[in-house]
């Protein structure tokens, strides 16, 4: 019984494909702003206590379902940024990302800097699995990677640490590209920073040198091109108080679990 899908999932997805169609192409999505308040407001309904739902039914622990070779797709699109013209990254990107390092700092005992070259050297770990988009597409990849939880225990995130901040060096019309999770989701036995997909180094379409895998959640919360992660107490506190890009500039829900 791999098939991990639950009545929620179903719910949204049966409502987000209705609207898609009675909408004739209204979900663009991530691309531009959805300015639709309709759309919007209902897909906030439909996750109106998601996050309890998932939580005490189905378990914290919940792994997202993962896939075998065979099922991986020939690519998985880029999407949303797919190519930053931020011109820091430019001339990291001119030099392979040799100078690329990501920062943990925020609310941990010891604030550090890793260079790429380490982070691809700690213990990795590998998933296949499945992207859904809000947009309504889906792709199954496989995703390389440190996990999460290593990188916070060689910072020691504080106790008063509820939240990861993700800070990505693309900015879209609104602003920088951000996103946050809570610890449980950080420490998530799946959750890892990717350096490769599909047995390549990522892509800049999909994020090199780094990004998020958050596997139970929906593709906008994968931040890609990530450069800091803040460890915070309150995620409102931060840039518009949304705890994401399209949470502030379109109102996406914050718990998007799948
Ligand atoms: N930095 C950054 N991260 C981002 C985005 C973005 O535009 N910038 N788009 C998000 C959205 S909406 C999706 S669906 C996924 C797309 O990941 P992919 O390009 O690997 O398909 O990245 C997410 N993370
Ligand atoms: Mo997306």
């Amino acid at each position: 019984m791999s098939d991990t899908k639950s009545p929620i999932i179903l719910t949204r997805r049966a409502l987000v494909g209705s609207l898609a169609v009675a909408s004739g192409g209204l979900l663009s999505g991530c691309d531009a702003l959805n300015s639709n308040r309709g759309w919007r407001d209902t897909l906030l309904l439909a996750e109106k206590g998601n996050m309890a739902l998932q939580r005490t039914i189905q378990g914290s622990r919940r792994r997202a379902r993962e896939y075998s070779e065979r099922d991986i797709g020939r690519s998985v699109p880029a999407n949303g940024t797919r190519a930053p013209t931020d011109a820091d990254y430019l001339k990291q990107a001119a030099t392979g990302f040799s100078d690329w390092t990501l920062t943990i700092d925020g609310l941990v005992e010891t604030p550090t800097r890793f260079a790429l070259g380490q982070i691809r050297s700690m213990p990795k770990q590998t998933q296949i699995t499945r992207h859904d988009c809000v947009e309504g597409w889906s792709a199954i990849g496989k995703w390389t990677g440190v996990n999460l939880a290593h990188l916070l225990d060689k910072v020691q995130v504080k106790d008063s640490a509820r939240y990861l901040v993700f800070h990505c060096a693309d900015t879209l019309r609104a602003g920088p590209y951000y996103e946050s999770i809570d610890m449980e989701d950080a420490r998530h036995p799946q959750t890892m920073m990717a350096w490769a997909l599909n047995d390549e180094l990522l892509p800049i379409g999909n994020g090199a040198p780094l990004r998020l895998r958050v596997e139970r959640h929906l593709g906008y919360k994968h931040a890609k091109y990530v450069r800091r992660i803040e460890a915070v107490a309150d995620y409102r506190l931060a840039y518009g108080g949304g705890g994401g890009y399209w949470e502030d500039a379109a109102g996406y829900e914050w718990y998007a679990g799948i």
